[in-house]
């Protein structure tokens, strides 16, 4: 098999203005073109994003002439292969067309034989208008889904995204979004090459089966991760000694062998494959308990906690999500602790990189289906085109060491049981098709290994209570689309929390790269076209004045809301890991940003941290202290109720230990004023078994003044001091002393100091972005050491709590 790219230098135009030349670069995209080109606005400023969807009415061409190679000349058979073609397109080579695509989450492989020329020749891709087509299609005959995505979305096999969400703009770009090539085959190739494993004691087995069009000798190599190498015979097991074995982040090490096949006539190797794999078992366990069914993740025999974030494309312009990216993004995930990231159905199957990082870096992926918030034409046409695609991706991504679970859909057995997206029998029928018999018959035949799930949230499928608490996943959105307070978590001891969130505005330069100075009101019309979520500005509003006092500028407006988001979902988080067994997963609503927005995400478009990342850092750490108080949050919602004096004033500590390790420690405890001077303290040694969660002290302090007092804890953990500290109060109404926040810089290390007690202390700099070992944390009068990890800015400054009013 040989391989000729066609990625690079194209050009494109409108299909009825062949004059509107603009050259560019492929993979690549309308968008993508006029941009490098300067010949549209940037989307993402303001509300040019309304221009850049109007460009979207028309079709356009991608044009690009090719030599063909003299080897692939030479091939009896020459194929076009496009990884990604978004999305309704006619491809024509010398001015014939040579096929046709409607799927941009397919690979696309055509025999292009007896339209390619031996020299010079001519390739033209038109891609057709997605948004006209969806508004033909929809007229015709409506089907529901997210009232955020363009009516019609539905239709098209296309990132349901690209038409709006509730965090992300209408830009539905269109293009050659992933790598196009040439192939030439003479003889045989292989057409699949399935990996198998079982686990003994000590022993791993390994079998390869390549399926292979022709009769060629196989070659089967297998390279263990120090790179020695193994030969094994087709479809037969072959038994590794001393298998270094695959966990995720926390548990252990990411080791990774590779597979190869190579095909060999008279000698010479006419076609290759290779996959990296990770020797592991890893599947979800169900088993029926005293509270319901449990529903966890269970690796090498071990079951842990999955800590981690809902993933949503990186980039409206598609072309843009470079793995590089991408890694740079999985990286940060492992910074903040996680092990786990659930792939959202309503974007894109990700990259290979993307897989391959979370390989190396022992992320376990939920890999949902692209399917989301919708109610689908289904129809043999339809059936046959998904079929593809799942066939296609599950073919690609089934080896990965990282790959946990394949699922139906986002939301549509709840939305379906509800009545919600105008569903019907008609559409619950063909619910129960796609998801409870199409997906799961071709899993059987291509990946009967990975677990399935129909859909998320569910209990197992068929509309029974696809949200209940007490078996499988669920998606918990009475915080906030309801409107109830955080402390409402608490009432929960969900089995797997696989979305919840609280919304937070992005940091200041990134307020400013979509705004003018006049937009810089959270009100204004520009601010509002980037927030997506109905009225969500002002419900960020009603959540802050319960617990911060009225904060006077942007900026600390801007802090006050991505305390108030950290400290919700930090809520949540630390009362699940403390009820590890029954609940045994935490996957927040949302890890990142498709553009510049004000989100339910942890770090920005731009990558920068908001406070939920730094809190994420701590409250999937392997080895958490928390603490349950109880306080007037948590029991009075009123201020009035103040006044009965008998607001209790009681904690709780428990440590989570989500390592394979026992461990042997020490709490610390105090009972500290706005001084931080200590009024009460105490010491325990504790012991917590490896993969457990344990309670500790209960101490009961009503009747402080809790305006005045707040409670102080510590874990000694391998050297390390790991410190928190919880109010009685909202924080609105405790007593702050300035604690005179100052900061010392000596190279990479900084020492921040403070005369009072100082809460959700920010390290911050507006000249450059940086990233800190730790930010946004609490700390009493004293002196702190910080690292910084990545950056180097000019100027650094500190706020606190005090600072919001
Ligand atoms: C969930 C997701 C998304 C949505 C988010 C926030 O339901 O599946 O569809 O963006 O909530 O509303």
């Amino acid at each position: 098999m040989i391989t000729q790219s066609l990625d690079g230098i194209w050009t494109m135009h409108p299909l009825d203005k062949p004059e509107e030349v603009t050259t560019g670069t492929i993979p690549g995209s309308v968008y993508s073109f006029l941009l490098d080109a300067k010949k549209m606005a940037d989307p993402f400023f303001r509300d040019n994003e309304s221009e850049a969807l109007h460009l979207m009415q028309e079709d356009y061409v991608f044009d690009c002439s090719f030599h063909l190679e003299e080897a692939i000349s030479q091939c009896k058979r020459k194929f076009l292969v496009c990884y990604g073609l978004d999305t309704l397109c006619d491809i024509y080579i010398n001015g014939k067309q040579a096929g046709k695509a409607d799927n941009m989450h397919r690979t696309w492989k055509f025999e292009i034989s007896r339209y390619v020329l031996p020299e010079e020749n001519t390739i033209s891709i038109v891609c057709h208008s997605p948004v006209k087509y969806i508004q033909q299609q929809d007229r015709k005959k409506h089907f529901g889904g997210s009232l955020e995505a363009m009516r019609g979305f539905p239709y098209l096999r296309k990132a349901h995204c690209m038409f709006g969400w509730d965090w992300g703009p209408r830009l539905p770009d269109a293009g050659i979004w992933r790598s196009i090539c040439l192939i030439g085959e003479n003889s045989s190739s292989i057409k699949d090459m399935t990996i198998k494993q079982r686990h003994r004691a000590g022993q791993v087995f390994v079998s390869v089966a390549v399926e292979q069009t022709g009769n060629s000798s196989i070659q089967i190599s297998l390279a263990d991760p120090e790179g020695k190498t193994f030969s094994l015979k087709n479809k037969e097991w072959f038994c590794i000694q001393n298998p270094q074995l695959w966990w995720p982040n926390g548990l252990g090490s990411h080791p990774l062998y590779t597979v190869t096949a190579e095909l060999k006539e008279d000698g010479n190797a006419v076609a290759s494959a290779s996959k990296r794999i990770g020797l592991r078992t890893l599947y979800l366990k169900r088993k029926k308990d005293r509270w319901g069914e449990s529903f966890c993740f269970c690796v090498n025999g071990v079951d842990f906690f999955a800590m981690g974030a809902d993933y949503i494309p990186e980039d409206s312009i598609f072309s843009r999500m470079t793995d590089e990216r991408t890694r740079c993004l999985l990286t940060q995930c492992i910074q903040a602790n996680f092990n786990s990231i659930r792939v959202w159905g309503g974007g894109i199957y990700p990259s290979d990189g993307f897989y391959d990082a979370c390989d190396e870096l022992g992320l376990v992926v939920w890999q949902d289906f692209m399917f989301a918030c919708a109610n689908y034409p289904f129809d043999t046409e339809f059936e046959n085109n998904i079929t593809h695609e799942i066939e296609d991706n599950v073919k690609r991504i089934r080896h990965h060491a990282s790959l946990g679970l394949w699922c139906g859909n986002n939301e549509m057995e709840m939305f379906e049981a509800q009545g919600g997206f105008e569903s019907n029998d008609e559409t619950r029928a063909t619910y129960i098709k796609m998801y409870e018999y199409l997906i799961p018959h071709i899993l059987q035949e291509l990946d009967p290994v990975t677990s399935y799930w129909p859909a998320s949230p569910s209990s197992g499928g068929s509309f029974d209570k696809p949200n209940d608490p007490d078996r499988g996943d669920v998606h918990y959105w009475e915080v906030w689309h309801g409107n109830v307070p955080f402390t409402e978590f608490r009432k929960y001891w969900f089995r797997f929390v696989s979305e919840f969130g609280f919304q937070s505005f992005p940091d200041e330069r990134t307020v400013e790269s979509f705004t003018l100075p006049e937009d810089r009101n959270i009100f204004s019309r520009i601010m509002e076209m980037h927030q997506r979520n109905g009225s969500a500005n002002s419900k960020i509003l009603a959540y802050m004045s319960k617990e911060f006092l009225y904060p006077h500028s942007l900026p600390i407006f801007i802090y006050a809301s991505q305390i108030l988001q950290a400290e919700a979902i930090r809520y949540g988080v630390e009362h699940w890991r403390r009820n590890r067994g029954r609940c045994m997963g935490a996957i927040y609503w949302q890890l990142n940003d498709i553009w510049p927005v004000i989100s339910w995400a942890s770090i920005d478009y731009y990558g920068r941290w908001k406070a939920l990342h730094y809190f994420a850092r701590r409250f999937f750490a392997p080895v958490l202290l928390s603490c349950e108080e109880k306080g007037e949050r948590e029991v009075l919602s009123s201020p009035v109720d103040e006044h009965e004096g008998n607001i209790p004033a009681t904690v709780h500590l428990s440590v989570a230990n989500e390592t394979r390790h026992d461990i042997e420690t020490s709490i610390r405890w105090y009972l500290r004023d706005a001084q931080s001077t200590i009024s009460k303290e105490g010491t325990e040694n504790v012991s917590v078994p490896a993969m457990s969660a344990k309670w500790f002290s209960k101490i009961d302090f009503t009747g402080i003044d809790i305006y005045q007092y707040h409670f102080h804890y510590e874990l000694l953990q391998e050297g390390k001091t790991i410190s928190a500290s919880t109010l009685f109060t909202e924080p609105k109404y405790y007593q702050f002393q300035d604690p005179h926040l100052k900061i010392e810089r000596h190279g990479n290390d900084i020492f921040i100091s403070a005369e009072a007690y100082a809460k959700y202390v920010m390290v911050y700099s507006t000249d450059s972005d940086f990233l800190l070992d730790d930010n946004f944390f609490d700390m009493e009068c004293g002196t702190r050491q910080l690292k910084i990890i990545k950056g180097n800015p000019s100027t650094i400054q500190a706020r606190s709590a005090y600072d919001i009013h």
